[in-house]
This record gives structure tokens, sequence and C-alpha cells, in this order.
């Protein structure tokens, strides 16, 4: 037996004219056109000449040929690589060089920098995909036959790799195996009751835990449809709504939805489900969001490396600030982080995960990912937390020095070394400190040379050639020197707490 994702997919669409995708301008694919354009897709790959285990890497806009994409790499029983879009050259360099892919698609866009780079890396096959649809992919595509059988996989073989920084601030390629896939999405559909009766409204990008297996493998896997917007536009969410059983988002979703005087109980009547996740929803957000529509929502708490570890119950308390209880199959503990050891109930420490939804390791990095486990199989997370006494979860911190900002992950050291690298830098000092749309807000503590002069403007033009937009710092602060302890590390907490009001409202 076949343990092919898109395989256990189809084994559960009964009816190929049932819509999947919707998309904001009305364009339709039903189940039957995504699996013929799935198969098209992956007979062209094949012809090509992508083996089983061959990397396909993909940065697009987001469209339904790009979702559909990802079912044609995974049933090519190729590992689907998805990109987040913003990022630039110098980051893709170091993608492409890492993974070694067979083939990139890219935009049509940006296919005369990205081809060059990608022959260079000796890229076999460099094609196009845009957000209408359009490109070279697709062209190609059409000469191929819809029908393909999945190529046999079993269930640990690799059907993704999603890159996520680190702290040492090169980006980790996370593995995930057919089985972690679907475990987790299986897993969620019957937690979150989701059937084909579902409409979700699909906002969230489609290179991320969040967008790519969270919200679209549970609805294909429940045969369920969506709404598919090209991005998150607050207008458009409010539009569509009214359709919708159920919407995932990030809390900043949720914060810049609360603004718009059109959220009523009455726009949301259709709704059955608000889901949250990818970084901490304020309790405030929760409550003022349940004043507004009547709904609780739902927080649950994942990460790339392990896909969804916890959620809110569907029927009990939706518990504002928590992440509710560990899913079916997954065992969560807190432990010491020193020494590992589990800690007493209601103590905080270090939350670790084990269970068929955790990965398979970080691509070609055997010591990272030993580094990264406890020998009993346990993964560590890097997220502090404390189970209190009824059983929910809640996080209270980071171990890891992560920032996030509107549910993207920033690492400090990233940021840190572009900007070391500057002429006249002596050093720097990224934080994440509270923003009321980002969550966080990228901010950085400059200390210049005695004969150099540190200029904002100039520093953040640099920077946006090198780094991917949301990383950006929001402000650049410039220091005669940074707070550092008698082990002269750096006191983050000092200067978070001096920058604590810097972008309050008000
Ligand atoms: C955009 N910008 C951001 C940003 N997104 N800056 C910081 N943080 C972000 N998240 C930049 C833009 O480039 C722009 O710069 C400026 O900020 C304002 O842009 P905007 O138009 O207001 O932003 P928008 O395009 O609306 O995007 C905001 C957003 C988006 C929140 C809708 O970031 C988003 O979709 N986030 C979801 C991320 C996600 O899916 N995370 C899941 C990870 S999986 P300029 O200079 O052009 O003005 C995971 C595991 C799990 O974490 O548990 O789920
Ligand atoms: P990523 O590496 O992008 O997958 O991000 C994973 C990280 O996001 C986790 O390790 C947490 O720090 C954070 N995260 C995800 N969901 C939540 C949540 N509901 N509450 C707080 N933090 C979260």
């Amino acid at each position: 037996m076949s343990d092919n994702l898109v395989t256990l997919i189809r084994s559960r669409i009964a009816d190929p004219s049932k819509t999947f995708i919707e998309t904001g301008d009305r364009r339709i694919f039903t189940y039957g056109d995504t699996f013929a354009m799935a198969g098209r897709f992956a007979n062209m790959l094949v012809g090509l000449g992508v083996q089983p285990g061959d990397r396909v890497a993909v940065q697009v806009d987001k469209s339904p040929e790009a979702l559909i994409l990802y079912l044609g790499v995974v049933a090519a029983g190729a590992i689907y690589l998805p990109l987040n879009s913003g990022y630039t050259l110098a980051e893709l360099e170091y993608f492409i060089g890492d993974a070694e892919p067979r083939v990139f698609v890219c935009r049509p866009s940006t296919e005369k920098d990205i081809a060059p780079l990608a022959a260079r890396l000796d890229v076999a096959h460099c094609l196009t995909l845009g957000g209408n649809g359009d490109g070279s992919l697709v062209e190609k595509a059409k000469a191929a036959s819809p029908d393909f059988t999945e190529v046999p996989r079993k269930a640990d073989d690799l059907a993704a790799i999603l890159y996520t920084s680190g702290t040492t601030g090169r980006s980790k390629g996370a593995m995930l195996s057919h089985r972690n896939l679907a475990s987790n999405a299986l897993t969620l559909v019957d937690y979150w009751r989701f059937t084909a009766d579902d409409v979700l409204l699909h906002a969230l990008p489609i290179f991320h835990t969040h967008g790519l297996f969270v919200a679209s493998n549970v609805i294909l896997l429940a045969g369920a449809s969506m709404i598919f917007l090209a991005k998150f536009d607050a207008d458009e969410v409010i539009r569509h709504l009214p359709r919708a059983t159920s919407m995932m988002g990030v809390p900043t979703f949720y914060t810049r939805l609360l603004q718009a005087p059109q959220l009523t109980k009455d726009l949301v009547k259709h709704v059955r489900l608000f889901v949250s996740g990818s970084a901490p929803l304020l309790a405030d957000t929760h409550k003022e969001w349940e004043a507004r529509t009547g709904h609780r929502i739902l927080e649950r708490y994942g990460m790339t490396e392990t896909n969804m570890n916890t959620s809110n119950p569907y029927d009990g308390d939706r518990v504002a600030g928590t992440v509710g209880f560990p899913l079916p199959g997954v065992s969560l503990r807190v432990v010491d982080p020193e020494s590992g050891k589990p800690l007493a109930q209601g103590e905080i420490g270090m939350i670790e995960v084990k269970g068929p939804n955790v990965f398979q390791g970080y691509w070609r990095m055997p010591e990272k990912t030993a580094a990264e486990f406890r020998p009993d199989g346990f993964f560590i997370t890097g997220d502090l937390g404390k189970i209190d006494e009824r059983g929910y979860v809640h996080i209270v911190g980071r171990g890891k020095d992560l920032i996030i900002s509107g549910g993207y992950n920033v690492y400090p050291k990233e940021v840190e070394t572009e900007i070391d690298a500057m002429p006249g830098v002596v050093e720097s000092a990224v934080i994440g400190v509270p923003h009321p749309d980002f969550g966080e807000g990228v901010t950085a503590v400059v200390v210049m040379a005695k004969d150099a002069r540190g200029d904002e403007a100039a520093m953040l033009k640099a920077l946006e050639g090198r780094l991917a937009k949301f990383k950006l710092p929001k402000r650049i602060f410039f220091a005669d020197d940074l707070p550092r302890n008698t082990m002269g590390k750096v006191q983050k907490n000092l200067l978070r707490d001096q920058y604590k009001d810097l972008y309050r409202k008000g």
C-alpha cells in the first residue's frame, strides 16, 4: 500500500464535480479539475526527469495553480519546497544552494533574475507561474496527460521541506514526511469537525505550515471547499465572510478585522469556526472578538517542525491566552530546559513534543537535528510554557531568540549579521517590541564606530536588497553601547523594556 498523501486525498473525494477552490474573482476549480491539473503537472515533471526524492522549489504568488502544483509535485513522489514570495535574490541563493532542487518555479516577473541564478547553481529547469495561472509551467503542462497514478511512497518518505530560520542565522530545511502531513491533517479534520459542507475563507500565504498544511490539507481531506483570496485584505475578507463556514488566521487578521465597523454578528452568521495560530493571540482580542461576533476564537499551537501540537477544544471551554490540549496522538511535556527533567504541573519550562506530527529532521544537518531531540525522541520546541490544573497548555515565552511579526518568524541573528556587515557598524541588537498590528515589531539598536554616523534611512535601504521586507526593522536606533551582563551577553530584556512603548497607539 502506498502512503502517498495525494493517494489518501483522492481516496476521500467522492464527487469530482464538487468545488474545491473558488477565487476572489470567481474562478472555480472542482476536485475533478484539480486532480486533472495535478496529473498534468506530475506527468510534465516526470517528463523533465524529476525522480522520487528530487526537490521542486517554488517561489510564486498565491493562486489555485500554485496550490495544485503542490499536489502534482507530491503525487510525482518529489519533495515540494515552497519559498516565501518576499525572499530576496540573496536569500534565494542560499536556499537553492542548500536544497539543490531539480526544478525551480518562479514568477514570470522574476524570471530574468532567477533563471541565471538557478542555472549557475545547476538547477536543471526554471519554469514560471503567474498569479493568474499564466506562465511556462501551465503552458507546458497543457501538452501533458491529466491521468497520473501517484508514485508509491512510504510513510516516512519526504513530501515537503519548509525552511525555518535558525538561531545561528542560517535557515534550516524542516523535512516533513507523508505521514507527518497526513496524520496531522486527519486529526484536525476530526478535532475541528470539518466536513464536505465546509467553506473555508483562505487568506493566508501558502508557503508556510498554516496556509498550506493546516488550512489546505484539512480542506482537501474533508473534501470541502475554499474561498481562496490572493492575500489578506480586510475589505475582501469582509466581502466573502457571509458565505464562509470557517476561517483560519494569524492574530493580525483578527486585530485588523476588529477595526472594521462592518464586522457584526450578522456578517458571520454562517461561520461555525474561527481558528487563530502562528503567534500569541492577546486575551483582549479574544474577548473583543466574542463581544462583536458571538464567536470564541479557537487558538491552537504549532510549528513548522511539528505541524499542530495543541488546540483548544471544539465543544469545551476555549480559554483565552491558552493554546488548549495536546492533540490526539501528540505527547507534550514541560521540562527543565537544562536537565530535561519533567517539571511538576503548573511550573514553567521548555515545551517538548513527540508524535507522528513531528518532522524527520533538518535537511543535511544531522548535528543540528540531534541537538534538538532528546534521547527518548521528544523534540525540544524552544517555547516556554506550563500546563494548568485543567490541562490547558499556556505559552509564556520563548527560550529561542525569535521575533514573530504578523505570523512570520524573524530570527534576530539574521538581521544583526546583515547590519553588522555595514560600514561603520560596531555591533547591533535586534529585538521584538509590542506592535499593535504585527504583534511584535522588529527593532534594531545599533552601535556605530566613533568616527561614523548612523543613518536610519540609508541603512534600511541597504537592508532592503538583502532581506525580505517582513524582516526589516520598523525602526533603527543608535546607542553608544549595548547593555551587557557580567558574562558579556547583551541584555535584550533591558532593550525590550526601554522600547516597549515605541509602537503603542496614541
Ligand atoms: C508585511 N509586512 C510586514 C509583514 N507583512 N512587516 C512585518 N511583519 C509582517 N508580517 C511589510 C510589508 O512588506 C509592507 O512594507 C508593510 O509591512 C505593510 O504591509 P501591509 O500591506 O500592511 O502588510 P500585508 O501585506 O497586509 O501583510 C500583513 C499580513 C501578512 C499579516 C496579512 O504578513 C500575512 O499574511 N501574515 C501571515 C503569516 C503566516 O502565514 N504565518 C504562518 C507561519 S506557519 P512596505 O515597506 O512595502 O510598506 C507557523 C506555524 C503555525 O507559524 O503555528 O502556524
Ligand atoms: P514557525 O517556525 O514559523 O512554524 O513558528 C512556530 C512558532 O510560532 C512556535 O514555536 C511558537 O513560538 C509560535 N506559535 C505558533 N502558534 C502559537 C500560538 N498559538 N501562541 C503562541 N505562539 C505560537
